[in-house]
């Protein structure tokens, strides 16, 4: 499946957005040629996504079920002519937020980035040191990219969960594959480069945010899979009377998982990774847990399959059914509640007691290239949210394949699914604030069927399922209880950007000026 060249903005906005982005890319485009002198040849854009549900479950390797949203990054390029062969000129439309930089791309290819500092043009260097591994890789032989004049501007809201990050390393990829000459782009291969890029610059993430940016079709919800490769398919939204919509709304807390990574995100991945471990010696599994892409390289998925296939006989899981694979997670849920006891959590002393390893060997094997912080682990907690989401998931995309005639009842299946999920990040993750806890009570107050927070938490977005009829009303609530509040001075601009109703979108394409 190759990432579509789009002839107009038709291809890539809902109708009512196309005439906003038109002038935006006039904009772009226009500050292109103003800064360089000479007009761009294409330009690349990957969106932001909203997920509805299956949170922190992705480098768990468990399915998700996200949606690209309008928000989206954009860059416009134009190749350097020969004689400045290796030279990037990056910049922004957001000039003073985002200085411009210019730099020159080694010869031996390899683009150093440090993740310790926050610049804005690491996420451009890190899909560049992507691109070039790859292409190293597949061309065998050196490669290193030929130079560009690029122009951004991203409008999918920072540290907000809804993946600024991974809207801007799929654009920044796609623009370089396309920029060296590579006219048909996986988009498979494409994600998979992304999801590499992003950990290059600190945050330990799953894969769901690219394959959101880089699968997702206009209208479409995205069901991911990760196991036994990263895969996909799209998932149509049933026509319901009341229609249903989804809207996002920014709690404005910033959630910068950069600085918060070692005590939340990335400390979540080694929690994840631990309890899987942990788990396997408990049942005394024959088999080390398989080698897969998830963020350690060993998943509670990884446990998930080779428990049933050494304990239940199943030779190969991804061919067990929907409800045997519910069964399966029924099972864990218990296993889980049963043998992974201790609500305080477990010390490194306590796993490796029972793993029968060292301190050193544990900080080094699992917390060596993303430090985190933390006497113990909540392993129990962090286990039955996982296998209880991964559940979840299920149960939506049951309801979405299969409606029950009843509108109402319809929208409330889904919705209680999407509270449990909110109930879940709050109590049992902890991966929620008070911010987002309010802004969902209100929303359900005023009439929302489901309300949960969106991405990793800590602040950032919530995303809500709404009735049309209910909308007005949903939004209301939040602008007298919540952003007028706690913001008296909120500008109308402000509120705007705030509360979204998001429309499924159309994920990365290209499109040719020239
Ligand atoms: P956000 O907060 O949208 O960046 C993060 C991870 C995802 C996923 C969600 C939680 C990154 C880049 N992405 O999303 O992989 O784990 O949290 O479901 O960190
Ligand atoms: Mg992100």
């Amino acid at each position: 499946m190759e990432v579509p060249t789009a002839t107009s903005l038709h291809d890539i906005y809902p109708e009512d957005a196309v005439p906003v982005q038109a002038k935006r890319w006039e904009r772009i485009l226009a500050k292109f040629k103003e800064t360089y002198g000479r007009p761009a040849g294409f330009v690349a854009r990957s969106p932001g996504r909203v997920n509805i549900i299956g949170e922190h479950i992705d480098y768990s390797l468990y399915e998700v079920l996200p949606m690209a949203i309008t928000a989206d990054f954009v860059m416009a390029v134009a190749v350097r002519p020969s004689e400045e062969k290796h030279r990037v000129r990056i910049a922004n439309v957001q000039s003073e937020k985002f200085p411009s930089r210019e730099f020159e791309i080694p010869s031996e290819g390899t683009i150093d980035i440090d993740a310790s500092e926050h610049e804005w043009t690491n996420y451009f260097r890190s899909g560049l040191k992507g691109v070039t591994e790859m292409l190293c890789k597949k061309q065998g032989k050196q490669f290193v990219s030929v130079g560009m004049d690029v122009m951004c501007d991203g409008t999918v809201p920072s540290g907000g969960g809804l993946s600024s990050s991974a809207s801007f390393t799929c654009t920044t990829a796609l623009a370089v594959l396309t920029a060296n000459g590579e006219t048909k782009v996986d988009k498979k291969e494409l994600c998979e480069l992304a999801i590499v890029s992003e950990r290059e610059v600190g945050v330990n993430s799953g894969g769901m945010d690219q394959a959101a940016s880089v699968f997702s079709l206009r209208g479409s919800a995205l069901y991911v899979s990760f196991k036994p490769s990263l895969n996909y398919t799209t998932l149509e939204f049933p026509h319901t009377d009341p229609e249903l919509t989804f809207v996002t709304a920014q709690s404005f807390v910033a959630a910068d998982k950069h600085v918060t990574a070692p005590v939340c995100y990335n400390l979540r991945v080694v929690e994840c990774t631990l309890a899987a471990v942990f788990l396997a010696k408990v049942f005394g599994l024959k088999q080390e847990l398989p080698q897969d892409s998830s963020p350690l390289g060993v998943s509670l998925r990884g446990f998930h399959d080779t428990y049933f296939e050494e304990k239940q006989g199943v030779s190969d899981n991804t061919k067990t059914s929907v409800a045997d694979f519910e069964d399966q997670l029924n099972k864990l849920v218990q296993l889980a509640g049963d043998y992974l006891p201790q609500e305080e959590g477990y010390t490194r002393s306590d796993i490796c007691a029972l793993l029968g390893v060292s301190e050193d060997e544990l900080n080094q094997r699992y917390m060596s290239k993303f430090p985190v912080r933390a006497d113990r682990f909540k392993l129990r907690q962090r286990a039955l949210h996982v296998f209880t989401e991964a559940l979840r998931v299920i149960k939506f995309r049951q309801l979405l394949s299969a409606p029950p005639p009843d509108g109402k009842e319809f929208i409330k299946g889904l919705g209680d699914l999407m509270n449990e999920t909110q109930t879940s990040c709050r109590d049992i993750y902890d991966c929620s604030c008070p911010e987002l806890d309010e802004l969902c009570n209100l929303a359900r107050s005023a009439g929302a069927a489901g309300s949960r927070l969106t991405g990793a938490g800590w602040g950032g977005c919530s995303v809500h399922l709404v009735p049309k009829d209910k909308v007005e009303a949903v939004k209301q609530a939040w602008e007298e209880k919540y952003y007028k509040k706690k913001f008296p001075d909120i500008t109308n601009e402000k509120l705007e950007e705030a509360v979204v109703v998001s429309k499924p979108g159309s994920g990365s394409m290209v499109l040719k000026i020239v």
